[in-house]
């Protein structure tokens, strides 16, 4: 097959798109796409600084790679979660985030977990949830708290993460089994500032995982190949797996899933859940953060729980 643009051999075929493009063509591609998702969903722009969330995985590593070719301001946040056992997963990003932020110059901000508040997040995890399941929903709302914070304190007008199409399709899947309203709100390529949250956006969402890891690919981008040991026989996985099927068959389905939904939301089918969506927030009085609960943030009463 051929590069659409020039006729050499194609790198990369995307049927999803009709699409074949060279190395070099696809290397513009992946950035001329990103900049118009930007544009298209009114992220940021070129003004404002943007934190973005790296793992040292592909798709962060790749998104503050385009970021920072297309002249945008993005430093880079690594929250260090201490998952260490066996195969030294936070050691390996870690450095290879810190790696990549070398060879370029760029300033990447390093939040150690333990350090900063005495326990690895499975540390934290076994003794708050006694021992029982995973450390995800510990990990979870700890990297939502330290994300904002670290935006917040360092004066980012953004958080940018590196989800893509893959994972944005999972999560409208699971969030639709179930008919999640408020969740199915509050997904989409931009989740706008309010009440002491910074604007949270995903400039990669429209591309499938395989395009982002052809991109790190042939950029050349050096990132951690393993998952994080716990992620295995998450229902996210499960997710995917199947929707990999449904697009084996029907190439574009998980765009077309995702592109429907945006514009379903956009013409207000989940419009009723907006009033019930105002709710009250409070501010802790340990971090400053926002709240639902009354008193310390779910957060502080995780880490609180584990100081006494
Ligand atoms: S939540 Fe769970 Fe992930 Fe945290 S413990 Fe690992 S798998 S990193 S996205
Ligand atoms: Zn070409
Ligand atoms: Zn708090």
């Amino acid at each position: 097959m051929k590069c659409r643009k020039c006729a050499l051999k194609a790198a990369i075929h995307m049927p999803e798109h009709h699409l074949a493009l060279c190395k070099e063509h696809y290397l513009d591609w992946i950035p001329e796409q990103t900049e118009r998702f930007i544009n298209k969903y009114d992220m940021f722009t070129r003004k404002e600084r943007i934190l973005v969330a790296v793992s040292g995985g592909k798709d962060s590593l790749s998104l503050w790679d385009v970021l920072w070719r297309l002249g945008y301001q993005a430093d880079g946040l690594y929250i260090s979660l201490g998952i260490d056992a066996g195969m030294h997963y936070s050691r390996q990003s870690q450095a290879f985030a810190e790696r990549f932020a070398a060879q370029r110059n760029l300033n990447l901000i390093v939040v150690d977990f333990k350090e900063t508040f005495g326990e690895s997040i499975p540390d934290l995890s076994l003794r708050t949830h006694r021992g029982k399941g995973k450390p995800c929903a510990v990990c979870g709302i700890s990297k939502r708290h330290i994300m904002n914070q670290a935006a917040r304190d360092g004066g980012y007008q953004v958080l940018a993460t590196g989800h893509n199409l893959d994972d944005e399709a999972a999560t409208l899947f699971g969030n639709t089994l179930q008919w999640m309203g408020e969740q199915l709100l509050r997904q989409g390529p931009v989740l706008e500032a309010g009440s002491g949250l910074v604007r949270k956006v995903k400039p990669f969402c429209r591309f499938y995982e395989r395009e982002t890891a052809a991109y790190a690919l042939l950029r050349g981008i050096d990132y951690v190949y393993d998952e994080c040991p716990f992620a295995a026989g998450s229902k996210s996985i499960y997710y995917k797996n199947l929707l990999n099927r449904l697009e084996a068959d029907r190439p574009g389905a998980k765009l077309t899933f995702y592109l429907s939904f945006l514009e379903a939301r956009e013409s207000g089918l989940f419009a009723a859940h907006t009033s019930r969506e105002t709710v009250q927030l409070n501010t802790c009085p340990n971090c400053g953060q926002p709240t639902t609960n009354e008193g310390l943030c779910a957060f502080c009463r995780q880490v609180a729980r584990v100081q006494v």
